[in-house]
């Protein structure tokens, strides 16, 4: 028995959740009446169905650009009939762009009891407001560097909005993002559900639909019953282009309440037969259009693409982006240098400190005393190889000493040989024949030393050259083939002298 009960009791209890569960879920339903979306968003005659603008709002086949970028302008849109339903979502996708790095003064959403002006104080509608307003503030009139703003501010109709600090003491809650010349349309959902107004902001770097971000959630927020929706902006001494590209208005209702009010069988068909002939009576104009403006068509297809391109607005941001970048990698760069050269600077003041040791000279002020100084980087096996260096260098250039007074021998004996087979002006072919063997003779002589270097110790590669006795082996090569250049034609000239005498004699 006991069982049953329970059993029973956990039963009830699970019904209980389950019809709560239930009683929260949310039905959706879009609101044509309440809406506005391209292609075909306005019509032939330039109105928007269901909607009234005016200021200097114009409205195409793609969007609603509700004030141009030129100074001072202003203008809205706004429902024709308040709405009739109590919880709503809004999905307004909108481009605010502009050359300047700073614009103004940006775009604002509307829900209040009264349509506003078209032509008013607060970002193009009415001041003293009742209801609710969602605002893109681009300038920054306080100078707090915290524009672009997105905020919400509630007004009963008493309240003024305060411009000067850009409404910071009226908002309800706001977060801070920059909606200007985005790649692609910058988007903001705002849902009031049960009294939770919550605002989501979609930042235009993708075309993602689902990269939305919440701005913020208030509770708490109680709004007249059936305002109107609108949407607004205007210009100042700075201008950006407003354009609004879609609004999008789903009514919400929990099941709980669509059971209390329950629509009528007659109401709901009324409604449907509305809806089609509303849908029939556009298809019929989009066709209308297409037979009038055939070449016009084609070109809203190829102006599709404008949408997600702003013409080069995309390429400056990015670059200004990438410089951003760079900017950080120098600066950290330019950090490591400073260390780097702060090393340097150290090790040069040591150096010098421990030549002036050596040269005897007194260390001048400010520098640091020797006995502070660590062990130089120059140790005693590297005295020891440059000192064998040196000693290889000057037994080499004995040796080709050698080699090239033996030459100067050779080519003297040669001469007074061949000097007197030599006719007339003509060389001796025997003493050239000979002469070519002592060069090559040298030559091999030399490479044989040069081979000697590259062997003997590895000192060659690791030490650096002392300063003062240093002969390079390419130095001695030239100095060598300088040397032959001149007995030779010492040669030629002493023969040409020796044929010219016996010419005389
Ligand atoms: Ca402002
Ligand atoms: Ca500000």
């Amino acid at each position: 028995m006991a069982s049953i009960k329970l059993k029973l009791f956990l039963c009830t209890v699970l019904i209980g959740v389950f019809s709560r569960v239930d009683t929260q879920s949310v039905h959706r339903r879009f609101e044509y009446k309440y809406s506005f979306k391209p292609p075909y968003l306005a019509q032939k005659d330039g109105s928007v169905p269901f909607f009234e603008y005016g200021g200097n709002a114009i409205a195409s086949g793609e969007s609603v650009r509700l004030a141009p970028s030129l100074r001072s302008q202003k203008g809205a849109i706004w429902s024709k009939q308040p709405i009739n339903f109590d919880w709503w979502e809004v999905d307004i996708m909108f481009k605010v762009t502009g050359r300047g790095r700073i614009g103004a003064d940006g775009l604002a959403f509307w829900y209040t009891t009264q349509k506003g002006d078209y032509t008013g104080e607060v970002f193009g509608s009415s001041d003293r407001w009742n209801g609710l307003a969602v605002i893109f503030d681009s300038f920054d009139n306080d100078n707090k560097h915290n524009n672009p703003y997105i905020m919400a501010v509630v007004n009963d109709g008493t309240k003024t909005f305060d411009h000067k600090s850009d409404g910071a003491t009226q908002l309800l809650s706001g977060c801070l993002r920059d909606f200007r010349n985005k790649p692609f349309p910058t988007r903001a959902k705002i849902e009031y559900y049960m009294n939770t107004l919550t605002v989501y902001f979609h930042n235009g770097m993708t075309s993602n639909e689902a990269d939305y971000e919440l701005c913020f959630r208030a509770e708490n927020v109680v709004l007249p019953r059936g305002g109107h929706l609108g949407v607004s902006a205007a210009t100042g001494g700075l201008a950006d282009d407003h354009d609004v590209i879609h609004l999008l208005t789903t009514s919400l209702h929990s099941t709980q309440q669509q059971s209390g009010q329950q629509i009528s069988s007659d109401e709901q068909q009324k409604l449907s037969q509305e809806y089609l002939e509303y849908q029939k009576k556009l298809e019929q104009q989009k066709e209308e259009y297409r037979k009038e403006h055939p070449d016009q068509v084609r070109d809203k297809e190829g102006e599709f693409d404008d949408w997600f391109e702003s013409d080069g607005q995309r390429e400056l941001r990015q670059i200004f982006q990438g410089q951003g970048q760079i900017h950080d990698v120098l600066r950290e760069l330019n950090k490591k240098v400073d260390e780097v050269i702060g090393k340097q600077m150290n090790s040069l003041s040591m150096l010098t400190a421990v030549y002036s040791q050596a040269q005897g000279q007194p260390i001048q002020s400010g520098q640091a005393p020797p006995s502070q100084m660590p062990a130089l980087p120059i140790g005693r096996h590297d005295w020891d190889a440059l000192v064998a260096n040196n000693q290889i260098m000057i037994n080499t250039i004995a040796e080709l000493k050698g080699f090239i007074i033996e030459v100067s021998r050779k080519s003297d004996s040669l001469l007074a040989a061949g000097g007197g087979a030599a006719a007339g002006g003509q060389v001796n072919p025997q003493f050239l024949t000979e002469l070519r063997d002592s060069i090559n003779n040298v030559k091999q002589n030399v490479l044989g030393v040069a081979q000697r270097l590259s062997t003997s110790p590895q000192i060659v590669n690791q030490t650096p050259c002392p300063e003062a006795s240093c002969v390079s082996f390419t130095g001695l090569l030239m100095v060598v083939a300088g040397q032959l250049a001149v007995m030779f034609l010492y040669a030629m000239y002493k023969e040409r002298k020796e044929a010219q005498a016996k010419k005389f004699f």
